[in-house]
C-alpha cells in the first residue's frame, strides 16, 4: 500500500505541534549531539555555542528538516516517490562531512522529538508515516550524495 492521506494528515498536523514550540527544536539538536557528539563541529551555528542554545538560526534550521520530511509526505502521498528540489543538497551535506550513519541519527532524533511534541496524539502509526515520509527524503539525499 502506498502512503495514504491519513499518513499524510497525521504529519502534517503533528509538524503543526511541533511548530509551536521553539524548545523542540532546542531537543532535536540535544539529541543528535547525545548520540553523535562530533555533529556538534559541523553545524555553523553550533560550532562556537557552549551548549545547544535557543536562537532564531537553530530555530529555522531544525524547522527546515521537519518542513522538508513533511514537504516528502505530500510527495509521497501525491506521486509514490520523493523528488529533491534542492539539487545542491547532496554536496551541501558531503561538503560538511556528512555520511550514511548521521542520517539513522536525525531519525532516531527525529522520532523522539515527534513523540514529545505530539503527546497524546502521538501513535505507532503517526510515528510510522513520520518514519517513512523521512526514509524517502534521506534516500533521495544519500542517492544526490554519491
Ligand atoms: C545542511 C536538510 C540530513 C548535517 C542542510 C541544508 C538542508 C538540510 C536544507 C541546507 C542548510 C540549512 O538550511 O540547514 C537535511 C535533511 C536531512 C538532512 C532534510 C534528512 C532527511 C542531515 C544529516 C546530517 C546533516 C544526517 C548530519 C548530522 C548538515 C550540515 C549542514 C546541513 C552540517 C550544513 C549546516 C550549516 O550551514 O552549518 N541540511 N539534512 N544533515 N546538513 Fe542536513
Ligand atoms: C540536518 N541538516 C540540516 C539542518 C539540521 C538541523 C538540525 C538537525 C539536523 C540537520
Amino acid at each position: 500500500m502506498g502512503f495514504t492521506e491519513k499518513q499524510e494528515a497525521l504529519v502534517n498536523s503533528s509538524f503543526e505541534s511541533f511548530k509551536q514550540n521553539p524548545g523542540y527544536s532546542v531537543l532535536f539538536y540535544t539529541i543528535i549531539l547525545e548520540k553523535a557528539p562530533a555533529a556538534k563541529g559541523m553545524f555553523s551555528f553550533l560550532k562556537d555555542s557552549a551548549g545547544v542554545q535557543d536562537s532564531p538560526k537553530l530555530q529555522a534550521h531544525a524547522g527546515k528538516v521537519f518542513g522538508m520530511v513533511r514537504d516528502s509526505a505530500a510527495q509521497l502521498r501525491a506521486t509514490g516517490g520523493v523528488v529533491l528540489g534542492d539539487a545542491t543538497l547532496g554536496a551541501i551535506h558531503i561538503q560538511n562531512g556528512v555520511v550514511d550513519p548521521h542520517f539513522v541519527v536525525v531519525k532516531e532524533a527525529l522520532l523522539k522529538t515527534i513523540k514529545e511534541s505530539s503527546g497524546d496524539k502521538w501513535s505507532e502509526e503517526l510515528s510510522t508515516a513520520w518514519e517513512v515520509a523521512y526514509d524517502a527524503l534521506a534516500t533521495a539525499i544519500k542517492k544526490a550524495m554519491s
